[in-house]
């Protein structure tokens, strides 16, 4: 085993009622055929696979009802995961899973009287509200219901938790964004590196910022991994493509980042959509990445380059 190893639990989110776009149910058992158990166990973790997640009342039909009852399992499942001590690692499904995998770690931190920091890769900002949605798709408005914003019917399980401060969470990749929910993300404080960011600065220095900062709040960091980060000619199979995504080497720069940082506590992988996708490519494409953040690396050291630069 590994100095590093850790308990990591699967659980399967095969939710598309967020979306207008069929085939994101076939997400979980995508990666499953990409090898994503066998990845993580060859590294040294001791991964159990706990299946699907059953919704916890009907959930047929499209909108936040069936959103609803997806919220609550999933959110329990993460919160046990957690208390056992495992990283909670939630594969979808489309983005509205992330309702349930961050109430799940917001409960888990209250009770640890610890902040929860939620890092969002994703080529769009997720917070929509019902009144702002061009789409009505609820995978656009999963931060907005997290963060509180009024408009949402019950999603959350009693006793509804706090909601999750704004400024605690990060958009990275951000390229898309409605008109609506970039007046919120800019009155809530949201924070953000866009593209333009990325494309003058590199993923380092603003990546290196959150984690900083992360790391001196003694904060749970949540990641959730929309597959639309990624760029279209890497990562075709999503139902939202978005032109001028992550290059392979900038998200496996950021999986790395994220390994060495040593802070990641629980991980969505969202939005694939095999139906769409071009011969397995983009579910082996994270099932790489998802071994990257777990510790698979070039060699069996940090690379010496990040501890030159290290401000400290
Ligand atoms: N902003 C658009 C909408 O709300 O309809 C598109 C949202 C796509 C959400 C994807 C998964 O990140
Ligand atoms: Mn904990
Ligand atoms: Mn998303
Ligand atoms: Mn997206």
């Amino acid at each position: 085993r590994r100095d590093d190893a850790r308990r990591i639990a699967l659980i399967g989110a095969p939710i598309e009622v967020g979306t207008s776009e069929p085939g994101a149910l076939m997400g979980p058992a995508a990666l499953r055929t990409a090898g994503l158990v066998r990845t993580l166990s060859d590294l040294g973790h001791a991964i159990v696979d706990h299946g699907d997640v059953v919704p916890d009342g009907p959930a047929d039909g499209r909108g936040l009802a069936a959103v609803a009852a997806w919220t609550r399992a999933l959110s329990r499942a993460v919160e046990a995961a957690l208390g056992a001590g495992s990283v909670p690692l939630a594969a979808g499904g489309d983005h509205s899973l992330s309702l349930g995998s961050v109430d799940g770690a917001m409960r888990h931190c209250a009770r640890e009287g610890r902040p929860l920091f939620v890092l969002w890769l994703d080529a769009h900002a997720d917070f929509n509200t019902p009144e702002t949605s061009p789409s009505g798709n609820v995978h656009g408005m999963p931060l907005a219901a997290l963060c509180g914003e009024p408009g949402f019917p019950d999603l959350f399980a009693e006793p509804v938790p706090a909601p999750l401060p704004p400024a605690n969470v990060h958009l990275f990749g951000l390229r898309s964004i409605d008109a609506g929910e970039r007046a919120l993300v800019t009155a809530r404080r949201v924070g953000v590196t866009d593209m333009r960011t990325i494309d003058e600065f590199g993923v380092v220095a603003p990546l290196r910022r959150v984690l900083d900062r992360v790391a001196r709040d003694g904060a749970h960091l949540h990641v959730s991994l929309d597959i639309d980060f990624l760029d279209p000619s890497i990562a075709p199979g999503v139902g939202t493509t978005v032109p001028g995504g992550a290059t392979f080497r900038e998200a496996h720069l950021i999986m790395e980042m994220l390994h060495d940082s040593g802070l990641v506590r629980s991980l969505d992988v969202v939005e694939l959509n095999p139906f769409l996708d071009v011969r397995g490519r983009s579910a082996r494409v994270l099932v790489e990445l998802v071994a990257s953040l777990f510790g698979r690396r070039i060699l069996d050291r940090a690379s010496p380059v990040i501890e030159a630069v290290s401000p400290d």
